[in-house]
């Protein structure tokens, strides 16, 4: 008799459907909406993926092709609704622009969304709703490949998702800056800002200007140990380590970008942090001084482009044409940061200058120098972005403003009625340490833990309402004076990544750090299947 009971319990607890709990659902950034229903899908070599544009055709092929590693199989992209157990596609104008519907049941699974992005989207939660091992790379046997029933409305907080990669201190090219749009978008973040220009490296090829990569792309050593013990090299030494991009490699960089919803914004620095430009053209500096491509830090920035020569802007406002040629954002960064002016009180081109155009010192002076770019910039339909110094001294009509020096730059240009994206130094500078510092590999400085990531808000809460929506969103910056190698890389931005990605994309109501350190474990293992070098180290410390 008991055998019997228990056959018809087994029986009975076999026929009913699962159910999920909230926290099986493991999605990093959460989605706005989540509401689990009875029963799974399941996903099989004859799942049909069913589309009505060339748009969804589009990214699901690229889903397919990832789809196929791990599973093995040659998906079919339809036209007409299968009887059973399909994958579609549904257009609907009245989504918001990232904003996604996942409707999952047993017999079908729909993705809704205004375009690509949405599609997108829908298609990286549905990722993260498989289990870990669909991020191998080899066929995998013996895998359940099913998801919960359940309905996700989904959309960002903040419109500006953005990571910043630093070229300039050690070049990464590429390949590695295409993995790195895979894993954004992964984390449903939109923005690459290219670090393109700096005192160690010209990252970028300007065709007028061959001196650019021929002289300021290299420079001597690549020891990366003692990088502000290093003194400049004499400049009849050759360099060897360096590199850069071509116009065609950005090309395609932009071309793959575009493909993942990642915006790539290049940021050409002026008047400062230039040393490589002026080692391969002299004469933008204010006394033309030969200098060489430094290996390690540069302090105090002195050597900048004279505000005072017609040249030098001839010189900017002709390699920002071919960069607007490359980049069809429509931003672009024109740096501004660490200007020390102490050339500019000297010189006579830039005395002149004050003089023609009435300004009182050089902080507007540079000021000057920054709505000139910006002039040039709007004429060409694009948008200026700028580090926050370019609010001394006056800022540039229409400029918007990178706040790192903390977020009062960020408020101070929202108060003014500008465009913000946050970048505070105390959360989102990734080159800072995340974990006990004996421990870690040499960082700048700085202790950034996973915790302290996820604590980050852009929007300050003294700001009005007013104010808030000109908040754009956030950003991290990578800075590479001290990260010599791609696995180096890879281990400062993960997982932090997950942390920031969680504080733009999601509500601030659903953020709960017990439960994102819960997630992250299931985002360890697929880390781990892809092949990326996370910080084990950065969970362990919490602030
Ligand atoms: C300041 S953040 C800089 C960079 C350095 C960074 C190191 C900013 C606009 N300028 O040039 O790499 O600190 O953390």
């Amino acid at each position: 008799n008991t055998l019997i009971f228990a056959f018809f319990l087994f029986a009975f607890s076999c026929s009913k459907p699962k159910i999920y709990t909230e926290n099986e659902i493991q999605i990093i950034p959460k989605p706005a909406n989540i509401e689990i229903k009875s029963g799974t899908f399941q996903l099989k070599d004859n799942t049909k993926f069913v589309v009505s544009n060339n748009e969804q055709a589009e990214i699901v092929n690229v889903f397919l092709d990832y789809l196929k590693q791990s599973t093995g199989w040659n998906t079919e992209i339809v036209e007409t609704v299968p009887q059973k157990n399909y994958i579609q596609f549904i257009e609907d104008e009245n989504y918001n622009d990232e904003a996604y519907n996942l409707s999952i049941t047993s017999n079908y699974i729909i993705i809704t969304a205004k375009g690509e992005a949405g599609y997108l989207y829908g298609l990286e939660s549905l990722r993260q709703l498989l289990l870990p091992e669909v991020e191998s790379s080899n066929v995998v046997t013996d895998v359940d490949w099913v998801v919960p029933n359940l309905e996700i409305k989904d959309e960002p907080r903040f419109k500006y998702r953005g990571l910043m990669l630093d070229l300039s201190r050690h070049f990464f090219g590429k390949d590695y800056i295409k993995k790195t749009i895979d894993r954004l978008a992964m984390h449903k973040m939109n923005v690459l800002h290219l670090h393109l220009v700096d005192d160690q490296g010209w990252r970028i090829e300007i065709k007028k200007y061959p001196k650019l990569t021929e002289i300021g792309s290299w420079r001597v050593d690549q020891e990366d140990k003692h990088w502000n013990a290093r003194e400049s090299v004499s400049s009849d030494q050759k360099g060897t380590y360096g590199g850069f991009l071509t116009q065609e490699d950005l090309k395609e960089i932009v071309k793959y970008a575009q493909s993942k919803n990642v915006d790539v914004i290049p940021e050409i620095e002026m008047p400062a942090h230039v040393t490589s430009a002026i080692a391969s053209y002299p004469h933008l500096s204010c006394f033309g001084n030969h200098v060489s491509v430094p290996s390690g830090g540069v302090w105090p920035l002195t050597d900048i482009y004279c505000a005072g020569k017609e040249s030098t802007f001839e010189f900017l406002e002709n390699v920002l044409l071919e960069v607007m040629d490359i980049f069809p954002s429509k931003y672009i960064h024109i740096g501004g940061d660490e200007a020390t002016k102490t050339n500019w009180k000297k010189c006579p081109h830039c005395q002149k200058r004050l003089k023609e155009e009435d300004l009182n010192n050089v902080e507007e002076l540079q000021s000057y120098f920054i709505k000139r770019m910006e002039k040039f910039i709007n004429s060409h339909g694009k948008k200026l972005i700028g580090w926050d110094e370019i609010l001394e001294g006056g800022l540039a009509p229409d400029a918007t403003v990178m706040s790192w020096r903390g977020v009062k730059g960020g408020i101070e240009a929202a108060e003014q009625g500008h465009d913000v994206i946050m970048t505070p130094g105390t959360h989102c500078y990734f080159d800072h340490y995340q974990g006990p510092q004996n421990h870690e590999p040499l960082a700048i400085g700085g202790f950034t833990p996973l915790s302290k990531v996820y604590q980050f808000d852009p929007v300050v809460e003294t700001m009005n309402e007013e104010e808030a929506s000109h908040v754009l969103g956030g950003q991290a910056n990578l800075w590479a004076e001290y990260i010599p190698t791609e696995s180096h890389s890879e281990y400062m931005i993960f997982p932090r990544l997950a942390a920031l990605s969680e504080t733009l994309w999601s509500p601030k109501e659903t953020r709960n750090w017990e439960d994102f350190s819960e997630r992250i474990q299931t985002m360890f293992k697929r880390y781990k299947f892809l092949g990326i070098n996370y910080a084990k180290s950065s969970y362990m410390v919490t602030v």
